[in-house]
């Protein structure tokens, strides 16, 4: 059935291989399209996976050997080959897009102007050219892409953020009040986080001038790596993040506890933030997928996060847990040190969505994932490197080494 047809852009990433071992789990025909750039980028930062991750071949090998199923690979840059992409649209015929394939670290994108530039070309181009590409193509194709709640900037103006729409109220010259829906306004905190809020602008006129069905995910911080699927074969692990540029925060801390390095609370930690873990990110795709819009129908926005969590709370659960210390360090970001985060999720729990909330047994599978291999964590990789000013590289300096008990290296 042509609907069952699906490219998952970026499928070889963190959120891209578990979220396409589900979709081939439940009956979709997956085309991975990847051009390995995640991979490069770790050779770029003298850094890998925590956990050892295997090639595409092995990958896709085995889950044809466990699960019977063949999930095809396309070794494709989105952002550059367009003609590559358009044909593989018109040979395989999706009934949807899923799309992961950006640089997804803000760190890496405040590094350098050559990062920012980067960042930039190659999300912008790679929504430009999958949008590009459908419309073209003549199909129809519904496109779920994934965007971030950080669009928004995480200041709440005492409300709840929205699933994408704000109702405002204008006075008209004659003094008419007049009842609108706009976009929620955007308020990146840094390029990678800008080129989100100009996707949703591409999507919006894609959407508004040829029709496009397009849902985009506004999801939060994703932790945790296993799945159900990757758990079904050591060459299906997923990946691991943890070096100061793309570890995210509660991954990072509970690996750090893990090989005994101080908890890197950024800050006062007074960050509020909104997460949801990976098996609830393959869920909510698979979701989405199903619950496309209709022909006619507004871009769908959907806010993908189960709950929302201070940095030094998360912290400090992580310390009572493990025993972990905590050390605060002056903050790399330009951001708000405390910030109040309410967010609404109402569509995603209204399709059946059942959050997996953060539990201890979770934490702590996190924690001795992190433990078993904790002998390829490089120490040397963890504190931030990036820095979002001249002034808080230039803080940083002058901060004394962090005193760390190396487990790792006594291993
Ligand atoms: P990731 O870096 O692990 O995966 C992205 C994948 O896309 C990589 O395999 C990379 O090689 C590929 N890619 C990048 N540019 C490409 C291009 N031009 N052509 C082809 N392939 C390309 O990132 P992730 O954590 O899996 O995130 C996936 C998406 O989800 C991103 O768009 C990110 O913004 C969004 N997201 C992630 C998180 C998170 O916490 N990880 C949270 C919210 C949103
Ligand atoms: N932080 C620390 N210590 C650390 C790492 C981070 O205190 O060791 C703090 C940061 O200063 C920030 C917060 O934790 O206030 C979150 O940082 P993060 O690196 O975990 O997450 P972020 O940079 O926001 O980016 C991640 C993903 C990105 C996604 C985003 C969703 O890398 O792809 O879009 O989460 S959201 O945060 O909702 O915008």
């Amino acid at each position: 059935m042509a609907d069952n047809r699906t490219i998952v852009l970026g499928g070889d990433g963190f959120c891209g291989w578990p979220t396409a071992l589900h979709l081939s789990g439940i009956g979709h025909e997956v085309v991975i399209v990847d051009n390995l750039s995640r991979r490069a980028i770790d050779n770029e930062l003298g850094t890998q996976s925590l956990t050892p991750i295997t090639s595409m071949d092995e990958r896709l090998r085995a889950w044809k050997e466990v699960s019977g199923k063949e999930i095809r690979f396309e070794y494709m840059n989105v952002a550059r080959d367009y003609d590559r992409f358009l044909g593989l649209i018109n040979d395989f015929k999706p009934g949807a897009i899923v799309h992961f394939a950006e640089q997804r670290a803000a760190p890496y994108s405040m590094k350098s102007s050559w990062h920012k530039r980067y960042t930039v070309d190659n999300n912008m181009n790679a929504t430009n050219n999958v949008l590009a590409a459908i419309v073209e193509s003549g199909r129809d194709i519904h496109l779920a892409h994934l965007g971030t709640m950080g669009v928004y900037g995480y200041g709440t103006a005492g409300m709840k953020i929205p699933e994408g729409y704000l109702a405002v109220e204008l006075t008209t010259d004659e003094g008419h009040r007049v009842e609108q829906e706009i976009l929620y306004p955007a308020n990146p905190g840094s390029i990678y986080h800008m080129t989100k809020t100009q996707d949703a602008l591409l999507f919006f006129y894609y959407n508004k001038n040829d029709g496009v069905r397009i849902t985009d995910l506004h999801q939060g911080i994703v932790w945790g790596t296993h799945t159900d699927d990757t758990l079904r074969d050591p060459r299906l692990i997923n990946r691991f993040d943890y070096d100061g540029d793309y570890g995210t925060v509660l991954n990072r801390f509970l690996m750090q506890a893990a090989v005994g390095f101080p908890l890197t609370v950024h800050g006062t930690g007074g960050q509020t933030r909104a997460f949801i873990h990976i098996r609830d990110t393959c869920r909510c795709i698979e979701l989405a997928l199903q619950n496309a819009p209709e022909a006619g129908e507004r871009v769908e926005i959907f806010n993908q996060m189960t709950e929302t969590h201070r940095v030094r709370d998360l912290a400090e659960l992580i310390q009572k847990l493990t025993g972990a210390e905590i050390q605060n360090l002056p903050n790399p970001r330009k951001e708000d040190d405390e910030n109040e985060l309410h967010v609404a999720n109402d569509c995603f729990l209204g399709l059946g969505l059942e959050p997996t909330t953060l539990s201890d047994g979770l934490l702590l599978e996190v924690t001795e994932i992190a433990d078993k291999y904790a002998e390829r964590c490089d120490q040397t990789k963890i504190l931030p490197s990036s820095f979002w000013t001249k002034e808080r590289a230039s803080i940083a300096d002058q901060v004394e080494p962090v005193a760390n008990a190396t487990k790792a290296a006594t291993v």
